[in-house]
């Protein structure tokens, strides 16, 4: 089985790569900020909790995340590979996920870093949000901070799994067809 991590900051392209990895490969698509969205959407109360957090740019606290990760992975057992987008995106999240994937048997077979400049991230998700509607990605400074939590709590993200060789930086600029590409041939590369 390939469990994958699609890693990187805000509107690297992480979603948008994930997609596509998914009709190629036929892997489960986890995305943590889809599954809050999607709660948000249900006026839930786990998704009007996430919701003060996420219009503000904030993480959502590793107790929520972590506890709906799990349901959803446990509610799938029978898939190809997981690719996880947007989660882990904390130490304690990484944990949590190795924790769950040893208990079957399974692992993280590598971690793929969307590398992007700060000032194209700005641009692309100002210009999202002149359709996507979403708070978070209408206001420069909220964008800033998110760049901010990036670089603070999820950075180390990419350090963890690096120290255990299982970590690679990908160029994320260039034709989405061709950020696909470099990802693909890490991805052909682990089903060696
Ligand atoms: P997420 O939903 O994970 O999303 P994201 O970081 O905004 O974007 P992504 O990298 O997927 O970018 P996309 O492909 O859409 O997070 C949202 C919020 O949810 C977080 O801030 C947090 O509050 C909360 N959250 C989620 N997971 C959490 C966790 N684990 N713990 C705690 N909180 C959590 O691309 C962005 C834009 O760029 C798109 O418009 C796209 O069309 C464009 N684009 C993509 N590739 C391009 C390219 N090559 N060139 C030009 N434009 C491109």
């Amino acid at each position: 089985m390939i469990n994958l991590i699609l890693f990187g900051p805000p509107g690297s392209g992480k979603g948008t790569q994930a997609s596509k990895l998914v009709d190629k490969y036929s892997f489960l698509h986890i995305s943590t900020g889809d599954l809050f969205r999607t709660e948000i959407g249900n006026n839930t109360p786990l998704g009007l909790e996430a919701k003060s957090y996420m219009d503000k740019g904030q993480l959502v606290p590793d107790s929520v995340t972590i506890g709906m990760l799990r349901n959803k992975v446990e509610a799938n057992p029978d898939v190809k590979g997981y690719i996880f987008d947007g989660f882990p995106r904390t130490i304690p999240q990484c944990e949590a996920l190795d924790e769950l994937l040893a208990g079957r048997n399974d692992e993280i077979s590598m971690l793929l870093m969307l590398d992007v400049p700060d000032d194209e991230i700005v641009s692309r998700l100002l210009n999202r949000g002149k359709t996507s509607g979403r708070a978070d990605d209408l206001n420069e400074e909220v964008i800033r901070n998110r760049i901010a939590v990036y670089e603070e709590q999820t950075s180390p993200v990419f350090d963890y799994y690096a120290a255990k060789g299982r970590a690679k930086k990908i160029n994320g600029l260039g034709s989405i067809d061709d950020i696909f590409e470099r990802l693909s041939k890490e991805v052909d590369s682990l089903e060696k």
